[in-house]
């Protein structure tokens, strides 16, 4: 039983490096698989092909990977915006009891029902433009009752939705009132929420937010150690905004990835590469907060470090959810090129996830892919903030 696409111009980045084009180019599904993929004039004869798509001439590109979003949260952040555009800092802010805390707030104000439809409104626009799978953290709960909460959320939309949904416990996002002046109990506190957490099957990967407005690399240590007792992946939001030594510390732990990288050293580089740790860049936080520091993306490359992209949406940092418009601005603002970006949005975000089963169209992989109304994948992240009218495929059905 096969489904064969064709008359599609195909963008397999198979291999390392090169966009993979194949100009007249099929695909034949098995299932949720990609059985073969290949050249109209190759394919197999003597396969059982039992239905047939024309995709007239549409590029077509694994679906998009988006491998760091904080997408379950109650209220938005407009005002907070105006204060910066008059000169208050975002730690300013934070350190006021604005920021993160403030989306705290309104996440536990906010009835579950209300988190999972705004939630599921933000999951199928990214669906819409193109994204497949879809990292979702928790960190705006701050509580054992609020962040499972929020987690469960993460579950229900990948439950509800076709797109594949990894949830992410980011409970050491920063500090909650309660703890005030009180970080290390704090810490315990979570270390202890995450068993339970994982006993109710909500978390695939642990992360934190180390930073001077959260907290330290010690206390960091210990909420991985905490994870790693279980069994669970990590991720750091590092270097955002100072350089704390968190991507060494992070990839100590053989992290998935280490995230932002602003402020991140050359010892830094070395121990991800070591590590085999993937750097997420998000240029959505760094245009929208102004920032001027640069990751140091030609030392990653540098290195053979493995970049990816996500939009990181959230509502204080990057109310973003256009993932053609972070692969604009990944190669204006950070210099990557227009294949750099499309791999960070899929292969790469795929491995920051711990997924090797997608971000190609080659056989064995998930038949996860979009047909854009485009001739050249360079157009990708040419058009700045379009709409990408695109024809989404999740596990080989057209969602
Ligand atoms: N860094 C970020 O950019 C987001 N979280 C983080 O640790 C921002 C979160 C927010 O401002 O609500
Ligand atoms: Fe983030």
């Amino acid at each position: 039983m096969l489904t064969l696409y064709r008359n599609a111009r195909l963008c397999t980045l198979a291999g390392k490096q090169g966009w993979g084009l194949i100009d007249d180019g099929a695909l034949l599904v098995r299932g949720q698989t990609l059985h073969w993929v290949g050249p109209t004039a190759d394919i197999p004869t003597d396969a059982p092909i039992t239905a047939e798509h024309d995709l007239h001439g549409a590029l077509v590109t694994p679906g998009l990977v988006d491998c760091h979003t904080h997408l379950v949260y109650g209220g938005q952040r407009a005002d907070e915006f105006e204060q910066r555009l008059q000169g208050a800092s975002y730690e300013d802010i934070a350190r006021a009891g604005g920021g993160i805390r403030a989306t705290v707030r309104a996440t536990r104000a906010a009835s579950a029902a209300q988190l999972f439809a705004d939630a599921h409104n933000r999951a199928l626009t990214l669906l819409r433009n193109g994204v497949t799978t879809v990292e979702i953290k928790s960190g705006y709960g701050l509580s054992l009752e609020h962040e499972a909460r929020c987690l469960r959320v993460a579950r229900q939309l990948g439950a509800e939705l076709p797109l594949t949904v990894r949830a992410t416990c980011l409970s050491a996002h920063t500090l909650p009132p309660e703890f005030e002046g009180r970080a290390d109990d704090y810490i315990d506190a979570v270390c202890a929420w995450l068993p339970q957490l994982q006993a109710e099957g909500l978390m695939d990967a642990v992360d934190a937010f180390c930073e001077r407005i959260a907290f330290t690399p010690a206390q960091t240590r210990r909420v991985f150690d905490a994870a790693r007792a279980l069994g669970l992946p990590v991720k750091l939001h590092a270097e955002q905004l100072s350089d704390q030594g968190g991507a060494e510390l992070a990839a100590s732990y053989g992290a998935l990835s280490c995230d932002h990288l602003e402020y991140l050293s050359a010892q830094g580089i070395a121990a991800m590469r070591r590590a085999g740790s993937v750097a997420v860049l998000l240029p959505g936080a760094f245009y929208f907060l102004r920032e001027t520091r640069l990751p140091p993306v030609a030392a990653l490359r540098e290195a053979g470090v493995p970049m990816a992209l996500a939009t990181d949406h959230n509502p204080g940092s990057s109310p973003t959810l256009s993932p053609l418009l972070m692969l604009n601005m990944a190669c204006t603002l950070f210099r990557l090129t227009p294949e750099e970006a499309l791999r960070g949005f899929t292969v790469n975000g795929a491995r920051a996830l711990g997924l090797h089963d997608r971000g190609q169209l080659v056989a064995q992989q998930r038949a996860d892919f979009v047909a854009w109304p485009l001739g050249h994948p360079n157009t990708l992240s040419y058009w700045l903030g379009q709409h990408p009218n695109c024809r989404v495929f999740i596990g080989g059905k057209e969602v």
